[in-house]
């Protein structure tokens, strides 16, 4: 019994010396220390053994499953241990290498105007509302009293998808669109995309952007509209400021205007930036047309309203005093960081 014993231990410890792998390790643990094992069989034949003797055969069958189990666990390490050396030298860094920059993007300067305007009309209780870039001809033009024949229609002027679909030109068909639900009264500002079909210079751009408002309610007056983009100017441009409202056209309302700013470079006394005439052209506006109304549903002896847009472009370019409109579509970071 002795000798067989000796004879297991010196087996199983050679096979797990020589083991290259953990299943093999566990190929071992199975025959002989298993319930099948080898070492098992021997404890189940103690019955054969003598009764005087079976206190020290047991004994000895624990010390080689304890040295079987000791040296399976030490041979376990060791494997893992060289498993993940490997591992390091195959997935090594060379922390002396120059790090990867990771170069953090800058908020257009169209973003930084927007986020401006949108605060001021916030404050002043507008809704900001947004819609489709590509419209039914319907809303982009016909509703806002653009009838089939107007000049503005023409392809010279207008991107035309089909027939009765267009690249908007404009964003009030977001406000014919919340007209035509009816919920009054209406304070909202549309910004947005709008596309135009312009050759590209220093001051045009087949796509850029417009800040549309609309305010609709009883007893709306012109007094409204210039209080109202009087502050927006005072706040936007500075609070010296001063406006000026010169008759203008639009399909859309009337009477229409253009607003002027007094110039905030030179504070109205004339410079190279307003060429000479101390103000800068900024919007146009005007009290809404009553044919809109009656086009979107709403009836025009009940209520009155204004309504202005600004190219977004344009503000940018003043505020941040860029002199060629081109540089805001080269998204060259060195240009965006400086604003
Ligand atoms: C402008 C100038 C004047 C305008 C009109 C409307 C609407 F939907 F009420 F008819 N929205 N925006 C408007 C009026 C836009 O842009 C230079």
């Amino acid at each position: 019994m002795k000798d067989q014993l000796e004879k297991i231990r010196e087996e199983a410890l050679k096979q797990i010396d020589s083991s290259d792998a953990l299943e093999r390790l566990n190929d071992i643990r199975v025959a002989y220390l298993g319930k099948k094992g080898q070492l098992t069989a021997v404890l189940k034949s103690m019955k054969n053994v003598a009764p005087e003797d079976r206190p020290k055969v047991g004994q000895m069958v624990n010390e080689v499953r304890e040295q079987i189990e000791t040296r399976l666990e030490e041979t376990k390490a060791e494997l893992a241990r060289k498993a993940r050396e490997e591992q390091l030298k195959k997935e090594v860094i060379d922390v002396t290498l120059p790090a990867k920059k990771s170069e953090i993007g800058h908020s257009h300067p169209n973003t930084v105007a927007l986020e401006e305007v949108e605060r001021i009309f916030i404050g002043m209780g507008y809704e900001v509302v947004e819609g489709p870039e590509i419209e039914y001809d319907e809303y982009n033009f016909t509703k806002l009293n653009i009838p089939p024949n107007h000049p503005a229609k023409d392809e010279q002027d207008t991107f035309y998808i089909n027939k009765d679909i267009v690249l908007r030109t404009q964003t009030s068909p977001v406000q014919a669109r919340v007209m035509e639900k009816g919920k009054l009264p209406i304070r909202m500002i549309s910004p947005g995309r709008v596309f135009r079909s312009d050759e590209v210079d220093a001051t045009h751009s087949p796509s850029f952007h417009q800040v549309e408002g609309l305010v609709v309610d009883k007893n709306i007056t012109f007094a409204d509209l210039k209080g109202t983009l009087e502050e927006f100017a005072k706040e936007m441009f500075g609070e010296n400021t001063k406006v000026k409202f010169r008759p203008h056209h639009f399909p859309f309302t009337e009477p229409s205007a253009e607003m002027d700013v007094s110039c905030f470079k030179c504070g109205g006394k004339g410079c190279r930036f307003c060429k000479g005439s101390g103000w800068i052209e900024i919007l146009g506006c005007g009290m809404v047309h009553p044919h809109v109304y009656e086009m979107c549903g709403i009836d025009p002896d009940e209520v009155t309203g204004f309504a202005f847009g600004v190219g977004l472009e344009r503000i940018a370019l003043l505020k941040y005093e860029i002199d060629d409109m081109r540089l805001l579509y080269e998204n060259d970071i060195r240009f965006l960081k400086q604003f």
